[in-house]
């Protein structure tokens, strides 16, 4: 999948939302990317490193997304791109039980990096298709989702990426809580701006 390092660099307000896609190794990242670059899928191998790609999944809607390989030993390497994420998908393997606790772990790992606290998440329940895989009822429950702070917006998407379905939806559920953050964010600047005005005033 090609690189589009320069495009993400010139980001800008009215620009592709940023998101970073991480999850463990073969959970499905680099299929859901697909789906929504390709609206199809083909076989993927390992991600070593990165994809990135900007999408549309609908009209009004532009996401620059990060895929990261989500193998052990390059797990450390995902706190390099949270600086200027905007906002996380969290795939995992809903049929494969034996790793749905390194799947939490690793999500509360991310969520206790600086400035991720309260970063908006969408997690895709993904491969639904499986005998076995999971609800979002479930899932909440397996990645201790009903723990983060009140004010944290999350969501739990049931999805089958390599039919497509769920992934859609899911990038507006996420791309709306990035509005809404930042909304409320300005609207907080301006308070104290206003504050402040009036303070050096008197
Ligand atoms: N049955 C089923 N298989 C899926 C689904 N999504 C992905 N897969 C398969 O899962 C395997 C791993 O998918 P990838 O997209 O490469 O996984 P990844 O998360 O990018 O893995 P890394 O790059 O190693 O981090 C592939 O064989 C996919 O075809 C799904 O919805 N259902
Ligand atoms: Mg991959």
């Amino acid at each position: 999948m090609g690189s589009m390092f320069g495009k993400f660099l010139s980001t800008n307000k009215g620009e592709p939302i940023r998101v970073c896609m991480l999850g463990l190794d073969a959970a499905g990242k680099t299929t859901v990317l697909q789906r929504l670059k390709l609206k199809e899928c083909t076989r993927t191998l390992p991600t070593i490193g990165f994809n990135v790609e900007t999408v549309t999944p609908f009209k009004g809607l532009t996401l620059t997304i990060w895929d990261i390989g989500g193998q052990d030993k390059i797990r450390q390497l995902w706190k390099h791109y949270y600086t200027t994420t905007e906002g996380i998908i969290y795939v995992v393997d809903s049929a494969d039980s034996s790793r749905f606790g390194e799947a939490a772990s690793e999500l509360n790992a991310i969520l206790n990096e600086d400035n991720m606290a309260k970063i908006p998440l969408v997690v895709l329940a993904n491969k639904q298709d499986l005998p076995g895989a999971i609800n979002v009822a479930e899932m909440e429950g397996v990645l201790q989702l009903h723990d983060l702070p009140p004010d944290h917006n999350w969501h739990v998407q049931e999805c089958c990426a390599i039919k497509g379905k769920g992934v859609s939806e899911a990038m507006n559920t996420l791309s709306k809580f990035i509005k809404n953050k930042n909304a409320s964010q300005n609207g907080r600047n301006k308070r104290k701006q206003s504050q402040g005005t009036e303070l050096s005033g008197t």
